[in-house]
This record gives C-alpha cells, sequence and structure tokens, in this order.
C-alpha cells in the first residue's frame, strides 16, 4: 500500500483546517474566522484500500510574541520534516499576495512535490477564478493546482487521490479506522473551544484555552481558562448564559466524537493569568 504524510501549509483563514477535515471525511480539525484557531499540529487521516494518506494540520507561520506561539512555530519547523509533499492552499477569495508568497518561499525550499488547493471557489464566478488560478501558478514550481471548495466538497476528490500519488509505498502508521492522532479528550476540549471562539471577538478568541479534567461514561468535566476577570464575565455571561450556551453547541459534537448520548457536560470558567506565557501550562494542554 501506499502512506505518509503530506504537511498543509497557507495563510490563516485560507481553509486548510476546513480542507483536512474534507480530505480525512470527518471532522478532526475545528475552525473558525479567528486567527490563530489552529494551535497544534493535528493530524487529519484519509484511509482506502490500499492508501493511508496523513495530513498535517497546522498552525500558521508567525513571529513568536510569547511561550504559545513559540511553541506553535516550533510544531510547524518540526512538522516540515520527513514528509513527503505538501499541500499549499490558498483561498480565491483574497489577492494572492506578499502573505503567501512568504509561505511560497518556505514551502518551495522544502524540496518536496508541492500541491496548490485554491480554495473557496464555491460561487465564484468561473473568470475570477481563472485569474486567481494564473495568480497561484506563479508562486512556484507546483505539481498540480486544485481549484476546491472545501466547503461543498467540490474538487476534493480530486485532490485526495492527487495528494496520494505522492505518497510512497509504506505501512498504514495508524489504526485503518482512525481519522485522526488526537487523543478522546484533546478532541473534547478543542470542540469546546471551537463554540467559545465562535461567540466571542477581539481579544477573547486568542486568550481561551479548554482543557477537560474529567472523562466518564455518562459525564465529561471540562474547564475554560482565559487570562482576565473580565474575559471570564464575558465567557460566563449574564446569569450564565454563554457558557450554557457554547456547552449546548459542543455537546451533541463530544456525544458524537464519543459515539454515545445523552452525555452531561459540566463547563467552567476559570481565569489563569498569564497562561500563554506558562511553559507547564502549555505542556500540559499539548501544546
Ligand atoms: N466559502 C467558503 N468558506 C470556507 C471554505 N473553506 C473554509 N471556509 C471558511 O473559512 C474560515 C477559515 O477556515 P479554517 O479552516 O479555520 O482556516 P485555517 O485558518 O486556514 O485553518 C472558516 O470560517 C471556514 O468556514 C470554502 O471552501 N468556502
Ligand atoms: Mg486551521
Amino acid at each position: 500500500m501506499k502512506s505518509g504524510f503530506v504537511a498543509v501549509a497557507g495563510r490563516p483563514n485560507v481553509g486548510k483546517s476546513t480542507l483536512v477535515n474534507a480530505l480525512a471525511g470527518g471532522k478532526v480539525a475545528i475552525t473558525s474566522d479567528k486567527p490563530q484557531t489552529t494551535r497544534r499540529r493535528i493530524f487529519g487521516i484519509a484511509n482506502g484500500d490500499d492508501y493511508q494518506l496523513v495530513l498535517a494540520d497546522l498552525p500558521g507561520f508567525q513571529r513568536p510574541r510569547d511561550a504559545l506561539t513559540e511553541h506553535m512555530q516550533r510544531t510547524v519547523d518540526a512538522s516540515l520534516e520527513d514528509i513527503d509533499g505538501v499541500l499549499f492552499v490558498l483561498s480565491a477569495r483574497e489577492r494572492i499576495g506578499a502573505g503567501d508568497r512568504f509561505i511560497a518561499s518556505r514551502v518551495f525550499a522544502l524540496e518536496v512535490p508541492v500541491v496548490i488547493a485554491l480554495n473557496k471557489v464555491d460561487r465564484l464566478k468561473p473568470g475570477h477564478i481563472a485569474t486567481q488560478m494564473q495568480a497561484a501558478a506563479q508562486l512556484g514550481a507546483f505539481e498540480q493546482l486544485h481549484p476546491v471548495s472545501a466547503k461543498t466538497g467540490d474538487g476534493v476528490d480530486e485532490l485526495r487521490e492527487e495528494l496520494v500519488g505522492l505518497l510512497p509505498e509504506g505501512p498504514a502508521y495508524f489504526p485503518r479506522e482512525a481519522r485522526t492522532d488526537l487523543p478522546l479528550d484533546v478532541q473534547i476540549a478543542e470542540l469546546i473551544r471551537e463554540k467559545a471562539l465562535h461567540l466571542t471577538r477581539e481579544e477573547v478568541p486568542h486568550a481561551i484555552t479548554a482543557e477537560v479534567e474529567e472523562l466518564g461514561d455518562k459525564a465529561v468535566h471540562a474547564v475554560l481558562y482565559v487570562e482576565t476577570e473580565s474575559q471570564k464575565q464575558i465567557l460566563v455571561g449574564r446569569g450564565g448564559s454563554m457558557v450554557k450556551k457554547i456547552g449546548t453547541r459542543a455537546r451533541p459534537e463530544i456525544e458524537a466524537v464519543l459515539g454515545r448520548a445523552p452525555i452531561y457536560l459540566e463547563l467552567v470558567v476559570k481565569v489563569r493569568p498569564k497562561w500563554r506565557r506558562d511553559e507547564a501550562m502549555l505542556e500540559r494542554l499539548g501544546i
């Protein structure tokens, strides 16, 4: 069989995580329109009869500002070693410019095959897509360029086939039914963080992290951490309305991940000043 690793690179918000989910055939990575949604490396695994394609969804390239972003950048650098190819994702909805060229300079220097996905082509005019494809083609010596929509699934099967074509002969690195390498408690914490990200804005999303403290048969105890008392007030909401909403949205997805229902979700909000600079906390979170 064919098996191997493909790293997914691209500017923030171009749809890397959404595309990894589409390629893996199910949700493995959380998504949002907030920067830094993806904080750790997540493997999305696409299994076929005769292949196992492991996609590494990564945080964006960035200049480290604190321990969190430094860890994230280290993750990116480490994940780019020993890969069989790169999936370079661009957004057809935005100008292809300096940010994409910066990432192109990194990925084409890796000396592995690069496949470009021009994402978000849903509801775009063919003329506009053609113009963006021409701009994308200037970025470097790519293998193939695929217009896709991670949202509708258009072009995703063809892209998957192309990526499988880059893989060498090899063993299955993960169980054939696995879709991700994340442990269950981390998957659940990520789902909770996603719902919190969707409901907050400005500096609050950056200050949120989530942790599962107890994962039982029928109950999940989880904590949402923020850095300040005022952020906590926002996440708790009036009379607890916000944290309740986060829980209500997360619960069905948690039940789907665990494959059992009903699950009782106990969710509390705690302040942990400067957790983003706290090496021990980052270690505990596995970031
Ligand atoms: N219209 C459209 N939106 C998309 C598509 N793929 C992703 N998005 C949206 O773009 C935003 C960023 O997606 P995400 O996967 O988190 O981007 P990442 O930062 O590159 O991982 C989210 O709001 C997604 O719903 C697509 O194919 N079409
Ligand atoms: Mg992402």
